[in-house]
């Protein structure tokens, strides 16, 4: 038995832009901690985190990494995760397998894209936030002006904890200390300024300390330090550099003391009951509980990462929320009957698997080669716990597509299976069949995500692609109540086939997708013949009316109909569906929709003006724009999907290859009636089945 007990366990998540120096710092603190002899380098690609070939070659993550050591008293579990927008997919996934986010803030280009979203889903997930400010070593850094940044940002909440000093060789830590030399600020005011606000946390400790002055011991200001984390009223603020170590000891001081463990961090938002059950009619409104962590209740496990490894095969990484997961233990996936036996139990150090006998509370670890167990796959170990998920995470909605075609004739099923094992891996990675055009498409956060999927399927399974734009995901709705109707009837030599429909569609609101309404009296088309005209309904809707993309948003209800003893048939009732649709949608004032997504570029100040024109002459607009300081500039916008396919190359020329974007979906809109015309035409309906 190990001396791990859940009061020593740390789960944390470096998270932050590209380039912060995220692996690096995780990379020292394993080094500080003992747990590796010599510390690797990024540049040499021999760091303990970024072990893909693939990473080593880009010189950044692409992947999170599970990491875990122990120091002084602690068992910290940490996760570096990928700092571009491109796998923020990745990152956001980690903020549920731990209790704090790290946020690594680079020194020389203070906050940026990925910092803001990664605070934001940080708060949103109510985990606690600590802000590390890295590479304080390096040349033209303004210290005080970042921590007047983060402050204006993300609130006067934000308030350091160690201040930079002996230029920047060291830093002086200010909640225990209230007074010695910094190399900016004053230990005294930091001091005075955090206890003031842990503080407020405690009625009592407050009122003791108003009356005698006296200051509360460290002991006394932990729980009150604890509380005031978990509610985001307290963002510590660090220094490191993680090149130098500068600042390192006093971090792992830091995890170990004051980053809460499973029990002072927020309980995890787990419900019972089915997503969207509050939604459908009879269905109980799922119930909101917090998973305890303690080890002898049932197990509540979470998988947050599934890797697909070449040689361990499916590996699921979860973090443990309640109970002890034991070698051996037969567990649950889901909602399946079949327990699965977790046969070998590993934590995680990178590239290797270090087997375990047991996983606690807080703990992050990994099971191999159980298929069935899928991401954001909750294991228990009792049927008492079927129907529980997590709270889902939110995770930007991939739009940048890339139609994909296999140089190798025949190798299609086998491409469906890599992209398969892919999206596994990968919550914002996604493929599309488009089965009217026989058209795959990849679609992914930006170009740069894509290219590195290419990459990996060509040097990872030897399957070489050609690509090319795709097909824009338009759709189609009505605007208008319309009636449709079609009596099919045919006499072909021997039997014949009949059937009759009539049907009413109606728009229901944007997203609201399709409703089926049977409102026949009196069995005039049987029960039985209800699903053939469904089918046929459902395939007008797939083919597409006006342009040949799925219509959307409207309900159908079919009222009334006809059938004949000998001559009613499945495939009448089918067609008869089908063209009554077709009819109705036609009267129905019909449009096609197209993606919107919004855009987020960060580029030079100087590219403004004419990547403002550029987006507009895209049927695009800039919503709103922010200096981010170092001379660049963040533009929020919208544009047409459509629009933007060439972006990546035009950006590049825009702005010398300093520019980088971000897409995401917004809404679909309706397209302006000269597009719809040039969609509409060379449309055909499909002919008649036999
Ligand atoms: N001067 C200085 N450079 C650093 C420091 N930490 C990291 N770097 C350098 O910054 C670059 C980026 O470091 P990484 O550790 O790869 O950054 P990351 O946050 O993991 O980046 P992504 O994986 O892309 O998210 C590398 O060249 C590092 O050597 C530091 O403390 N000081
Ligand atoms: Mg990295």
């Amino acid at each position: 038995m190990s001396n791990i007990s859940v009061e020593t366990i740390r789960s944390l998540a470096l998270v932050g832009h590209g380039g912060a120096g995220k692996t690096t710092l995780a990379e020292a603190l394993l080094h500080a901690s003992g747990a590796i002899e010599a510390r690797g380098a990024v540049e040499k690609g021999n760091t303990v985190c970024d072990f893909d070939p693939q990473e080593k070659a880009a010189g950044h993550s692409l992947n999170s990494a599970v990491v875990h050591f122990s120091d002084r008293n602690v068992e910290v579990n940490l996760i570096d995760t990928p700092g571009y927008p491109d796998f923020a997919g990745q990152a956001i996934a980690s903020l549920a397998g731990v209790d704090t986010a790290l946020v690594v803030i680079n020194a020389q280009t203070g906050i940026e894209l990925s910092t803001e979203r990664m605070m934001k889903a940080a708060a949103a997930r109510r985990l606690c936030r600590m802000i590390v400010v890295n590479k304080i070593d390096a040349d033209n850094v303004d210290l005080p002006g970042l921590v007047n940044d983060i402050r204006e940002r993300f609130g006067k909440e934000c308030l350091i904890l160690d201040l930079p000093a002996h230029d920047r060789h060291d830093v002086v830590e200010v909640l225990e200390k209230d007074s010695g030399d910094a190399d900016f600020d004053s230990v005294a005011a930091a001091h005075r300024a955090l206890i003031d606000q842990i503080i407020e946390e405690d009625e009592d400790l407050l009122a003791k300390y108003l009356e005698d002055g006296q200051e509360p011991s460290a002991a006394e200001l932990h729980a009150p330090f604890e509380k005031a984390l978990r509610a985001g009223h307290l963002i510590p603020i660090l220094f490191v550099s993680a090149r130098t170590g500068a600042g390192i000891p006093e971090l792992l001081h830091v995890l170990e003391t004051l980053a809460p463990n499973p029990a002072e961090g927020n309980p995890p938002p787990f419900f019972r009951g089915e997503p969207g059950g509050a939604t459908t009619e009879g269905s109980a409104k799922p119930e909101e509980f917090a998973a305890v962590p303690d080890p002898a209740k049932h197990v509540l496990a979470h998988v947050f990462k599934v890797i697909v490894d070449p040689y361990m095969g499916k590996v699921s990484v979860f973090r443990v929320h309640q109970g002890t997961v034991k070698k051996d233990a037969q567990l649950f996936v889901g909602d399946g009957k079949r327990p699965i036996k977790a046969g070998h139990l590993y934590k995680l150090m990178g590239k290797d698997y270090v087997e375990v006998n047991e996983l606690l509370p807080g703990e992050i670890g990994a099971v191999a080669k159980i298929d069935d167990i899928d991401f954001d796959a909750v294991l228990h170990d009792s049927h008492d716990e079927d129907h529980i998920h997590l709270k889902p995470l939110e995770f930007p909605k991939p739009m940048q597509g890339l139609a994909v075609e296999t140089r190798k004739k025949g190798d299609e099923q086998r491409l469906f299976e890599i992209l398969h094992k892919l999206e596994l891996e990968d919550p914002c990675f996604e493929m599309e069949r488009h089965p009217t055009t026989n058209e795959t498409v990849i679609r992914g956060l930006g170009e740069m995500h894509l290219r590195y999927k290419l990459d990996k399927m060509a040097t990872q399974f030897k399957m070489e692609l050609d690509t090319k734009p795709p097909r824009v995901p338009y759709r189609e709705t009505i605007t208008g109540n319309a009636e449709g109707h079609c009596r099919h009837k045919k006499q072909s030599g021997g039997a014949g086939q009949f059937g009759e429909v009539y049907l009413k569609i109606e728009p229901l609101a944007r997203g609201a997708g399709f409703e089926f309404v049977d409102r026949v009296k009196g069995g005039v088309i049987p029960g039985v013949f209800m699903p053939a005209v469904e089918k046929g309904v459902r395939q007008a809707l797939d083919d597409g009316v006006v342009a040949g993309y799925p219509v959307e948003d409207l309900r159908v209800i079919v009222y009334d109909g006809k059938t004949h003893a000998v001559d009613g048939k499945e495939v009448a009732f089918v067609t008869a569906g089908r063209k009554a649709t077709i009819e109705a949608i036609q009267a129905a004032n019909p449009i096609v929709l197209e993606p919107i997504v919004s855009i987020e570029i960060i580029a030079p100040e100087v590219n403004m003006g004419d990547l403002a024109g550029d987006l507009s002459s895209r049927r695009g607009h800039v919503t709103g724009t922010t200096p981010r300081g170092h001379g660049t500039v963040a533009i929020a916008g919208e544009v047409p999907l459509a629009e933007i396919t060439d972006y990546a190359s035009r950006l590049k020329s825009m702005t010398g290859g300093q520019g980088a974007y971000t897409i995401e979906f917004a809404r679909h809109a309706q397209v302006p009636p000269p597009v719809q015309q040039k969609l509409a035409a060379g449309h055909k309906l499909r002919e008649d089945e036999e």
